[in-house]
């Protein structure tokens, strides 16, 4: 999609710390992050908001939410249990959608926050 900043991250147009990458996923950290750890995961294909996904997105709006507890446990921010049975750790996932709901970008793109808190402007 023309003109669209993420398209230009997936075709390696403009730089991103991507940590992970398949061939429906690229997930990099956010350029401006609201947390310790701040990923953005997107799906390759150009969809603009969560309001524009159809049945054939299932199964990579699928994905994108499966890969966050694994970029979570690489990026150190996993819920571990201790031997009390006391979690600890944590994530939030979050996806904006169209000008009410906060969305600056137009690429569907899923938030993965975490670390220790505080976060900015996260409850
Ligand atoms: P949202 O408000 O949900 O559309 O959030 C868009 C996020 O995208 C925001 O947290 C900042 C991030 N972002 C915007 N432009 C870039 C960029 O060029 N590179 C990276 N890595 N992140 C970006």
């Amino acid at each position: 999609m023309d003109n669209c900043i993420f398209c230009k991250i997936v075709a390696k147009q403009i730089p991103a710390a991507v940590v992970y990458e398949d061939d429906d996923l690229l997930a990099f950290k956010d350029i401006n992050p609201a947390a310790p750890v701040h990923l953005l995961v997107i799906p390759k294909q150009h969809v603009s908001t969560l309001s524009d996904v159809s049945d054939e997105h299932t199964a990579v709006l699928g994905k994108m939410l499966a890969l966050a507890p694994k970029l979570a446990a690489e990026h150190g921010v996993a819920v571990t249990t201790d031997a009390q049975g006391k979690r600890s750790g944590g994530f939030k996932t979050l996806i904006n959608t169209g000008p009410n709901g906060g969305q600056e970008v137009y690429h569907l793109h899923l938030h993965m926050y975490g670390g220790p808190r505080p976060w900015r402007g996260l409850g």
